[in-house]
């Protein structure tokens, strides 16, 4: 009932409230904008408590925010970022080979979360620790915080916009170098982007605070790279590219992987200029004698520092990462304990203490990490729902070749397919598919087209045997298509023809770079077609999100619009809604706060709609909520 008038007004109804509307009716909005905020509020939290969680909230404890030394100032904060600004890309290089310690960099933020609560970690989340993080774990090689799924995850189940988050962390934490992954060619999406796409999205994020790209191809096919890499080169920022592992060097029968694979991978890598290697190990399969056999082979045969990136799902994560620091890699990738292990990456603290007093010693202070993990211990319990029932590491992975987060994630896929009795037919048939393709290095995408296609075999009761006589009436998943069309890139050894025919039907595959085909986007095109369509101007980063993912980012823009801006609120309250009688604190802009009390939750009505009636800042207010059954 207080939500007067705007939304009546018959301009407004008819989506003319432009600027000059509120300029012309301001005493309208005066009134009415902090009321409608309100209400987006209260009724948000009220489809959670009548619809999602049903008032069976449970308490959260409040996390623990280490306490820093507020006297020192953020501009005296001294770190690998003032290294990068002061000497550059190659004077940073030359830095990493003149330390003796075992460089860390923190995954907690990217990788960690993506792979154990399927990257819903929300920026509120990441803001309250990041100045904490400034100070205390300032010694960080870097922080791998933005990239990979949590660009589209953001609009598509946070309703969050990544590029804020990443402005956030820049400016908490001007002393760590950030650190993003990128797909190649398919920047954070799961397909080929136009050339001028990829440009432009990599020279806006360095703009916006990245310091490290970290690249990859998803077949370790050199041209889906190198547009990046020639990009982040053009930035004057660290290009970081990958080799990603698969098979296993110390099984001489899987000779398609061999230890000379790598080498020969890396030594191209090097002509394109890129200033670190990275041994991607994307499904842990990187064994731990093998890492040192590897890294030995990778410091004799490339100059470039080596970087070393794996999950700990088998649980041989920290053996490998010991045996590679002996084996003289440069820099590992770790996470903070509380949210290590099992699909995430090694836990950083035990590394740390496992090098103490020795040659590699990574000189971080273990109690100062320690404040850090307590606090995502904390913020862990309110993500549960996102969490995998994984309970315990598994070697069967060196047999599947599945990635981390894919394999944290295939359980749901296949349930959602009502195929979760076979989850165990799927992950074989996994592995049958791989052998289909030609044996080919698995990660994003190229792991999703051979999960679909497992998924999909199990579904249709395919076999390797009967594939081919009983395919080609089939319309194979997206993924699997794009896949043999080239839309992937070009894997080594070529396709599998027989199975490439009868997937295509007839199309013909593309051999050369997707992204010599693909037009370039019209920026300015679709820079003025939103602003015709929302009446308001876009900035860049707005028309890369557009680029990269039309129909996620517009359901982001709708969403807003109908919601509000909920990316403040507190993620036990966004998650999981109040209980009758919980009081908390909504922050509603930087700053304004609302403190809601739920003081009743209402039997539905005969219209099938639920009272919730709340007290706001003193003020008591009613919101009815459609029971969805
Ligand atoms: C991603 O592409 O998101 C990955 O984490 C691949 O390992
Ligand atoms: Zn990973």
């Amino acid at each position: 009932a207080f939500l007067i008038n705007v939304l009546n007004h018959e301009k407004f109804v008819q989506g003319e409230c432009d600027t000059n509307f509120i300029a012309e009716n301001r005493s309208l909005f005066e009134i009415t904008a902090k009321a409608d905020v309100e209400y987006k509020v209260l009724s948000f939290i009220g489809e959670k408590v009548v619809n999602h969680t049903k008032g069976e909230k449970e308490e959260f404890d409040v996390p623990r925010v280490p306490i820093y030394d507020k006297n020192v100032a953020k501009s005296s904060l001294y770190g690998t970022k003032q290294i990068l600004d002061t000497k550059g890309a190659k004077g940073l290089v030359d830095w990493i080979h003149g330390q003796n310690k075992l460089l860390l960099t923190d995954t907690t933020m990217r990788d960690a979360q993506q792979s154990l609560i399927a990257t819903r970690m929300r920026t509120v989340d990441i803001k309250k620790v990041a100045s904490a993080t400034a100070h205390h774990a300032s010694d960080l090689f870097s922080l791998e915080m933005w990239g990979g799924a949590t660009f589209d995850v953001a609009y598509r189940f946070l309703n969050e916009s990544p590029w804020e988050r990443l402005d956030l962390v820049r400016e908490k934490i001007p002393n760590i170098i950030l650190q993003m992954l990128i797909r190649g060619a398919n920047a954070v999406g799961y397909k080929n982007y136009p050339d001028n796409v990829v440009r432009a999205f990599i020279k806006e994020s360095a703009k916006r605070g990245i310091d490290v790209f970290r690249i990859f191809d998803s077949l370790n096919w050199q041209k889906g790279m190198e547009i990046a890499i020639d990009e982040v080169l053009n930035t004057g920022k660290v290009a970081e590219a990958c080799i990603c592992y698969t098979g296993d060097i110390l099984d001489a029968y899987r000779d398609k992987y061999s230890l000379q694979y790598y080498v020969d991978k890396a030594k191209a890598l090097e002509k394109t200029g890129a200033h670190i290697l990275c041994i991607k190990d994307m499904s842990a399969l990187l064994k731990p004698y093998a890492a040192s056999k590897l890294v030995k082979a990778l410091k004799n045969e490339v100059s470039m520092p080596v970087h070393l990136h794996t999950h700990d799902t088998t649980g041989n994560g920290v053996s490998t990462i010991l045996m590679a620091a002996e084996a003289g890699v440069d820099i590992v990738d770790t996470a903070m304990s509380s949210m290590s292990g099992l699909t995430s990456q090694p836990a950083l603290n035990a590394v740390v203490a496992a090098l103490e007093n020795t040659e590699r010693d990574t000189h971080l202070n273990l109690s100062s990490l320690q404040n850090i993990s307590d606090y995502w211990q904390d913020v862990r319990p309110v993500y549960k729902q996102f969490e995998s029932d994984l309970k315990s590491t598994s070697a069967e992975i060196y047999k599947y070749e599945i990635p981390g987060g894919q394999y944290s994630n295939l359980k749901p896929q296949v349930d959602s397919f009502g195929l979760g009795h076979r989850f165990g037919e799927v992950k074989e048939m996994f592995r049958m598919v791989n052998d289909l393709f030609g044996d080919i290095v698995k990660v994003t995408p190229s792991s999703k087209a051979v999960g679909d296609m497992a998924i999909f075999m199990v579904q249709n009761d395919l076999t390797p045997e009967n594939l081919i006589e009983k395919g080609s009436d089939l319309a194979f998943p997206d993924s699997v298509v794009a896949y043999f069309s080239g839309m992937m890139g070009q894997p080594d050894g070529g396709f599998p023809i027989e199975l490439q025919q009868i997937v295509l039907k007839g199309d013909v595959p593309i051999t050369g770079r997707p992204g010599e085909q693909l037009p370039d986007e019209d920026f300015i095109a679709i820079k003025e077609m939103l602003s015709e369509k929302y009446k308001r101007d876009f900035d860049m980063d707005e028309v890369l999100s557009y680029a990269l993912y039309p129909k996620v980012f517009e359901d982001h823009l709708k969403y807003k619009a109908e919601h509000g801006d909920l990316s403040r609120v507190g993620s036990d309250v966004f998650f999981h809604g109040m209980y009758e009688g919980e009081t908390c604190e909504v922050e509603i802009a930087s700053g304004k706060k609302l403190i809601v009390k739920l003081l009743e939750i209402g039997k539905v009505n005969n219209v099938g709609s639920v009272r919730l009636t709340y007290d706001v800042n003193g003020n008591r207010r009613e919101v009815y909520i459609k029971d969805r059954g």
